[in-house]
C-alpha cells in the first residue's frame, strides 16, 4: 500500500531553480567565471558547496581558492538567493501541486519533503505551505548530498515508513538516482531524466490517481 510521498523543492514544488542560477551567474562573473542555463542543469539538486565546487572546476579555478574564500563565496551566493528569494508566493506554486497535497492528506498519506536546500523552511513559508508536511528531512543534518539516498531515508524515517512504502518526485537527475538508491518508487518531472518509474513533462499530471495506478503498475 502507498503510505507517503516524498517531494523534492525546488523544481516540484516551485521553481526556485531560476533564482538559484541568477545569483550563481553573478558570483561566477565576479571571479570570471562564465556558466549558462545548460550548465545550471549540473547544479540541480546539488548542495551549495557542491555547486560552487563545480563551477569552480568548469571555469579552471579548482585550485585558485582558500577554504575561507569558498565559504565567503558561498555566503555571498546565499545573500543575493535569500534576497530574490521575497518574489516568491503561493502563486509561484508549480500546477497540480496543492491538489495531490489535499488529495494525499484527505486519504492520509504521509507527506515529506527532502530537500537539500538550507533555506527549505522560508521557501515553504513563501509559498503558504509550511503545515502541508507531516515531516521536512533537514538538510543542515544530512552530510551527503544527492544522489546518495540520506536525504530520502532521513525523510522515510521521520515520517515512520520504509521506503518500499514510498514514492519520491524529483525535477533532477541527481535526485532521481537518490530516490532509486533508497529503494522508493521515482517519479522523474522533466526531459531528459533516467531511471524513474514514470516520467512527466511537468507537474500539472500529478494527482493522486495517476499515482495510485503507478503503484498498482509497479507494487501491487
Ligand atoms: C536545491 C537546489 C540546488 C541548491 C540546493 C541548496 O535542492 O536544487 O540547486 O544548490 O537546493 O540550496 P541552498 O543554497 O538554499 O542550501 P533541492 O533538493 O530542493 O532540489
Ligand atoms: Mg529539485
Amino acid at each position: 500500500k502507498l503510505e507517503a510521498v516524498i517531494f523534492d523543492l525546488d523544481g516540484v514544488i516551485t521553481d526556485t531553480a531560476h533564482f538559484h542560477f541568477i545569483a550563481w551567474q553573478k558570483i561566477a562573473g565576479e571571479i570570471g567565471i562564465e556558466i549558462d542555463e545548460q550548465f545550471n542543469e549540473q547544479l540541480k539538486g546539488i548542495s551549495r558547496l557542491d555547486s560552487l565546487h563545480r563551477i569552480l572546476v568548469h571555469g579552471g579555478k579548482r585550485f585558485d581558492y582558500s577554504t575561507e574564500q569558498i565559504a565567503q563565496l558561498a555566503e555571498h551566493k546565499n545573500q543575493i538567493y535569500v534576497a530574490l528569494l521575497d518574489q516568491l508566493s503561493p502563486a509561484a506554486i508549480l500546477p497540480g501541486i496543492s491538489n495531490l497535497l489535499k488529495e494525499l492528506r484527505q486519504q492520509r498519506i504521509r507527506i515529506g519533503l527532502a530537500s537539500v536546500s538550507r533555506n527549505a523552511p522560508q521557501v515553504l513559508a513563501a509559498l503558504g505551505l509550511t503545515n502541508q508536511f507531516d515531516f521536512c528531512a533537514d538538510a543542515n543534518k544530512i552530510q551527503h548530498s544527492k544522489p546518495d539516498p540520506e536525504i530520502f531515508l532521513t525523510a522515510c524515517s521521520g515520517l515512520e515508513i520504509e521506503p518500499s512504502h514510498a514514492i519520491g518526485i524529483e525535477d533532477a537527475q541527481a535526485g532521481i538516482e537518490a530516490i532509486k538508491a533508497s529503494g522508493m518508487l521515482a517519479i522523474g518531472v522533466g526531459q531528459a531524466l533516467t531511471h524513474t518509474d514514470w516520467l512527466i513533462p511537468s507537474t500539472q499530471y500529478l494527482n493522486l490517481n495517476a499515482l495510485q495506478a503507478l503503484w498498482k503498475r509497479h507494487v501491487a
